[in-house]
């Protein structure tokens, strides 16, 4: 309650923050390739300390600031991904979460548009992350996905594997990548179901065309049986923690 006041200034006096976490491309445990960042966001509380999402994204959907910081978000890793890559960085996209919201409005679409205009970042460097449960929500809309696709932006199911599943939206061309959640993969070397499940995923994911990755990767055990099963893309603590935007640009231009 108290933070629903603080919330309306965190965006007037800069408050909210970006991390980044490095994904990448791994063919054997100690060789990896960067291939793109997931945005997180932090608020930067003058009080409280660094909040992590969980404790105020749930509060700005309830009193609709989520518009206003999700655009922020959007704006502020567009801005960034194409300032590193005027420096020099590697070309790869910047993937945003998206809350539900979002994608019940029809001019979302727009405010992409207009935000990558404004950036310059062309529209293959943004990834956009939603959830299973916004798919299965019956305000979704498709039409938005579908434009944002024409558009070029690339789109990831997040999440994927923690309930809503239905296979039917996989063969939706909207989408271009599932990441397999941490549910499935934080006990997979010890848990013989979830390693089925994995591996039946990745399966399908190649059968359908779709490139997966797999997140929470916290283990040279975990990473060893992904890559095992031919799955290539891992983001988690193994390889890094999110970082912020100073501390990963040592990675990002890193002399070697
Ligand atoms: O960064 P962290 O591990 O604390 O994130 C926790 C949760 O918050 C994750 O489910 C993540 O998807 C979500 N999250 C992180 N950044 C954003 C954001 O910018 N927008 C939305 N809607 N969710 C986010
Ligand atoms: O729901 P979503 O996939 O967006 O969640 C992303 C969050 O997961 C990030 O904010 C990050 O803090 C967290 N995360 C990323 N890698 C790992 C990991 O290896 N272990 C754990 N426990 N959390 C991770
Ligand atoms: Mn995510
Ligand atoms: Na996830």
């Amino acid at each position: 309650v108290e933070l629903e006041g603080d919330l309306r200034r965190a965006l007037a006096f800069n408050e909210l923050i970006l991390y980044y976490q490095p994904q990448y491309y791994a063919v054997h445990a100690d060789h990896q390739t960067m291939i793109g960042v997931e945005a997180l966001v932090r608020w930067n509380h003058p009080t409280r300390g660094l909040l992590t999402p969980e404790q105020f994204i749930p509060l700005a959907k309830e009193t609709g600031f989520i518009f206003e910081i999700e655009t922020w978000i959007l704006r502020e890793a567009c801005r960034q991904m194409k300032a590193w890559q005027e420096q020099g960085g590697p070309l790869m996209p910047v993937w945003v979460n998206l809350s539900c919201v979002q994608f019940y409005q029809l001019n979302f679409k727009q405010k992409v548009v207009q935000i990558l205009e404004e950036t310059g970042l062309e529209p293959q460097y943004l990834g956009l992350e939603i959830t299973e449960g916004t798919m299965m929500d019956p305000s979704f809309s498709e039409d938005v996905l579908s434009a944002l696709d024409a558009l070029g932006v690339r789109i990831s199911l997040d999440d994927f594997g923690t309930g809503y599943s239905s296979l039917r939206y996989l063969q939706r061309s909207a989408i271009h990548r599932l990441k397999i959640d941490r549910s499935l993969t934080k006990n997979i070397v010890e848990n013989s179901s979830n390693q089925v499940i994995v591996a039946t995923i990745i399966a399908m994911a190649r059968k359908l065309e779709l490139d997966v990755i797999a997140e929470g990767i916290e283990t040279r055990d975990q990473l060893n049986f992904l890559l095992g099963i031919e799955c290539n893309d891992i983001q988690g603590f193994y390889f890094s923690r999110p970082l912020s935007a100073r501390d990963i640009e040592e990675v990002l231009f890193a002399k070697n």
